[in-house]
């Protein structure tokens, strides 16, 4: 279940599994084009799992351990606007018309349910869109998404609800002594319905009253720590935040492997402009401001490993700008501009333009953490010292790899390195298959 269904990424994402599920193709103006999951983690890539006779073997991501297929997914959720599937991946603009001509019979039945609408935590440019929402108090709309749940969980039948926010980005909450510190505190700040608990955060309350997993895919401070402890105390899986589609992922690479080969990284600049809703909601300082948090802090890791380059607490200048230009669309620009100190005083610049469709980037990374998270559900581990199998902590860390600004147990050091954080995954899935980790010290060829 999706909250913000109807949204560029909610749509691209249903239209794509979809035309996957029924083998379409469609014609463009290169040729003809077969649906397929290009940029999905678990659908479209590879693990190395051993060597035979001098060649490398490779088995895909997906066939590791039993996921889920997408094809079995079934897709619900929320959105502040009523428009249904069909006419949501018509007014996001991001699939090809033919495409979209062939989806739009098995989309049009697909309508959002109402969602929590609160102009304060979006931009005031959403207002016009909200003609979808709940009424009443905080805390029924809390208990009309549980019943939403429930809901859909009898009608569709399935296994296992998964819900992900991929709606508006909101401002920060305030985190307040009384107010959402701790799990008691926030449910009696329910009760009296006080205006600073954010709609992001009533979902994942619900989600955790019905031990359903819940990922934050935009960068506000969802998990506020009366969240957190709330999960920890019924067990139930919380991830996010932030999906890390582009211009973050890239430097997740670049940086670790400037700082990894010696190099001084000195000043990063990195400025976005797009077109679509996002961008427009983005457009207003607060909710910027949260974007801008997720998008800062991504290379703390790498620069505090390298105590010879830097000194403690020296950072680079890192600046973050975001644009909204209506005529690109979902067509989102990164342009990132990395100055390096090098041998002897000398000065490296290394300057990218990436263009890409954003939500063709999202919508693979939506399908891995729904997919990854129901997962993670299933897995169980014991230490030597322990007598019982347990579940992972439910503030999942191995969903880093897809996201900008990794929710990790406290006290849990935050792994930003792409390199690493896909090796977390490989490896202990190799685990659980009864495979060693990979060193890739490659003994056997020397
Ligand atoms: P969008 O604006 O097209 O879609 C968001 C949808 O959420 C809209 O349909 C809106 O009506 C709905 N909505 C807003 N508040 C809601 C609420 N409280 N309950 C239910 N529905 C609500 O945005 P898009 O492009 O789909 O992006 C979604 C989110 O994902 C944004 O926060 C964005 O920052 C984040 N994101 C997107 C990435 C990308 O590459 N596309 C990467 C990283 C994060
Ligand atoms: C502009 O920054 C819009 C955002 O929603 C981004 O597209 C999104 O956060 C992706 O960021 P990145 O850094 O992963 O490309």
């Amino acid at each position: 279940m999706l909250v913000g269904w109807g949204g560029n990424n909610g749509s691209t994402l249903t239209a794509g599994v979809i035309a996957n599920r029924e083998g379409i193709s469609w014609v463009t103006k290169d040729g003809v084009q077969q649906a397929n999951y290009f940029g999905s983690l678990t659908q479209a890539s590879t693990c190395r799992v051993g060597s035979f006779q001098g060649e490398e073997v490779y088995a895909p991501f997906k066939s590791l351990l039993p996921m889920v297929d997408p094809n079995d997914i079934v897709f619900g959720g929320w959105d502040i606007n009523g428009a249904n599937l069909a006419d949501a991946m018509s007014r996001a603009k991001v699939l090809d018309i033919d495409l979209q001509k062939q989806l739009r019979p098995l989309m049009e039945q697909m309508v959002p349910l109402p969602g929590i609408y609160d102009p304060d935590f979006i931009a005031a440019n959403q207002e016009e869109r909200a003609n979808n929402i709940i009424k009443g108090t905080k805390k029924e709309q809390l208990f009309k998404i549980v019943a939403d749940i429930r809901e859909f969980k009898a009608k569709s039948n399935v296994d296992q609800v998964v819900v992900l926010w991929t709606a508006n980005t909101e401002r920060y909450s305030d985190v307040i002594v009384g107010l959402n510190d701790t799990k008691d505190n926030l449910f009696k700040s329910l009760d009296r319905g006080e205006s600073e608990i954010s709609p992001s955060t009533l979902y994942a309350m619900a989600c955790i009253h019905e031990k359903v997993p819940f990922i934050n895919g935009s960068p506000q401070n969802t998990f506020v720590p009366g969240v957190i402890e709330y999960a920890i105390l019924e067990d139930s899986l919380i991830g996010g935040d932030d999906f890390k589609s582009g211009q973050t992922k890239m430097k997740s690479v670049l940086v670790d492997f400037l700082v990894g080969a010696g190099i001084k990284p000195t000043s990063i600049v990195s400025y976005n402009h797009l077109g679509n809703n996002d961008g427009m909601n983005l457009s207003a300082p607060q909710t910027f401001r949260s974007k801008e948090i997720s998008k800062s802090n991504v290379v703390d890791d790498m620069v505090a490993s390298n105590a010879i380059l830097y000194k403690q607490g020296e950072h680079p200048d890192h600046v973050v700008v975001i644009k909204y230009v209506p005529y690109v669309g979902d067509s989102k620009r990164a342009m990132d501009e990395y100055t390096s100190e090098i041998f002897m005083g000398g000065k490296n610049t290394i300057v990218m333009h990436n263009t890409c469709e954003d939500s063709l980037l999202a919508a693979p990374l939506i399908l891995d953490l729904v997919i990854l998270a129901e997962l993670l559900t299933r897995i169980q581990m014991k230490q030597d010292q322990e007598d019982k199998f347990h579940s992972f902590h439910p503030v999942a860390s191995l969903l880093s790899y897809l996201t900008k600004a990794p929710l990790v147990p406290p006290g849990t050091p935050v792994i930003n390195a792409l390199a690493k954080q896909r090796a977390m995954l490989e490896n202990v899935f190799r685990a659980c298959v009864g495979l060693s980790p990979e060193n890739n010290m490659l003994m056997e060829y020397k």
